[in-house]
């Protein structure tokens, strides 16, 4: 029987299919898109993370790891599957809800269940338990285990922080806890800390919140700044000086698809009690209106021709990532407003659907400059570039660090 079978082979859950395959598991990879699947068994995978690819031809050559859509009958199932939003912000269930009831069809006594899916409070208990229960009649911490152990690596990094980050075990019972350690044992080299389900979820979400919230204090630092024509770069590297502050830098909004999204969790599960984060998302938001915003009025004072250079796309430095990124939000909507007259760079893309892509050179030599990603090839520019033009810097390349 397959030792391990993985819902969702997204960003989280091919990583970790690959690497339990990798301590001499055999594993199976279930996604509902059959590119997916067909992808991960030719060895190809379609996500993009260093050691990644190796590592999945790997696994899949020597015969541990394989892919198909539906799960198959296992001793460990792991849900990794998206948790997106609805329109007004509440928590979409319905693929933890989909993956439960895949899970249900195979599921067996003595099988172990752990959600990795970023999920609002008490979905373990309150959602997949009893989705198991009314399709199996089988209860979570009685016939079958069942854990929530939230991913927290971060992308760009994700085999590396697979191993190395400390893994929380939320468990429905003792029992639940020590299998579910058992099994991350075998490649966290991290500490497992064992807590409940509910404790685990909320701790998940707690940690995306926070960083939100401190990206929206260093957002609005910029915005108070720019209000004052006082250089926000300088302000946060000198008040970083201070032993006890630390504070994080602007951009142009946060991308990412965990930073925006899970704070909104916390919001909906205690919207009494969530202002601050509530606040922090719309600051973030705000900021990327107020990056457009910007551009148009440097705008008004040139000629009706003037062209409008972008640098970068990706939603962090040096990644070529895309996922719900503010540079690129900035780029369509900039692209419509100004027709024929925007380019962009991005280092890391060939090919961007309806942005006019070019190379650096080219996009350095238009009238209006925007840097919109911290991209390295960007920082290493001379000075000379940005002279002689109007200059809007959503990340502080441009402006040289205090002291130099
Ligand atoms: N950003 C800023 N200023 C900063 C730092 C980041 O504007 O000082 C922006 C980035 O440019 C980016 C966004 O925030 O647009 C988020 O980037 P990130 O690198 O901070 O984080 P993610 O979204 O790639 O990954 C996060 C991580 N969470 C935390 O660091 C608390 C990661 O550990 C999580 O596993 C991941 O979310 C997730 O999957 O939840």
């Amino acid at each position: 029987m397959t030792d391990l079978c993985v819902i969702g082979l997204g960003y989280i859950g091919l990583p970790t299919a690959a690497l339990a395959a990798s301590t001499g598991l055999s594993v199976v990879g279930v996604d509902i898109d059959p590119q997916v699947v067909a992808a991960v068994n030719a060895g190809a995978p379609h996500i993009h993370e260093p050691g990644l690819a190796e590592l999945v031809a790997e696994q899949v050559q020597v015969g541990r790891l394989s892919a198909t859509t539906a799960p198959v009958p296992a001793g460990i199932f792991l849900i990794a599957v998206p948790t997106p939003f609805l329109e007004d912000k509440a928590p979409d269930l319905s693929h933890v809800v989909d993956a439960a009831e895949a899970i249900a069809a195979v599921l067996r006594p003595g099988n172990l269940v752990i959600l990795e899916s970023t999920s609002p409070p008490r979905t373990t208990t309150a959602i997949v338990k009893p989705v198991i229960a009314r399709l199996t009649g089988l209860e979570g911490g009685r016939d079958y285990d069942l854990a929530y152990c939230p991913e927290r690596v971060l992308p760009g990094k994700i085999l590396q922080e697979l191993r190395a980050n400390d893994r929380i075990v939320g468990a429905v019972t003792p029992q639940s806890a020590e299998r579910a350690a058992a099994f991350y044992r075998r490649f966290v080299q991290g500490q497992i800390l064992p807590t409940d389900a509910a404790t685990a979820e909320v701790v998940k979400l707690v940690e995306n919140a926070y960083r939100d919230v401190n990206i929206a204090f260093a957002n609005e630092v910029s915005l108070i700044a720019a209000h004052l024509d006082i250089d926000p770069w300088q302000v946060i590297a000198l008040a970083n000086r201070h032993p006890r502050v630390n504070i994080l830098q602007p951009g142009p909004g946060v991308g990412g698809h965990c930073i925006g999204v899970d704070p909104w969790f916390l919001v909906d599960a205690a919207p009494d009690n969530a202002n601050l984060i509530r606040t922090a998302r719309r600051v973030n938001e705000f900021k990327t209106q107020w990056v457009i915003d910007e551009v148009r009025r440097a705008m008004e004072s040139l000629p009706a021709t003037a062209t409008i250079g972008l640098l970068g796309a990706s939603y962090k430095p040096d990644s070529a990532d895309l996922r719900e990124s503010p540079a690129l939000a900035i780029a369509k909507a900039l692209t419509a407003a100004y027709p024929g007259r925007v380019r962009v760079s991005e280092p890391h893309r060939e090919h961007l659907e309806g942005i006019d892509l070019r190379p650096l050179t080219d996009v350095l030599a238009l009238d209006v400059l925007v840097v919109l990603v911290g991209h390295t090839a960007y920082r290493e520019l001379p000075a000379s570039v940005w002279q002689g033009k109007p200059v809007i810097d959503t990340v502080g390349v441009v402006s040289p660090p205090p002291g130099e």
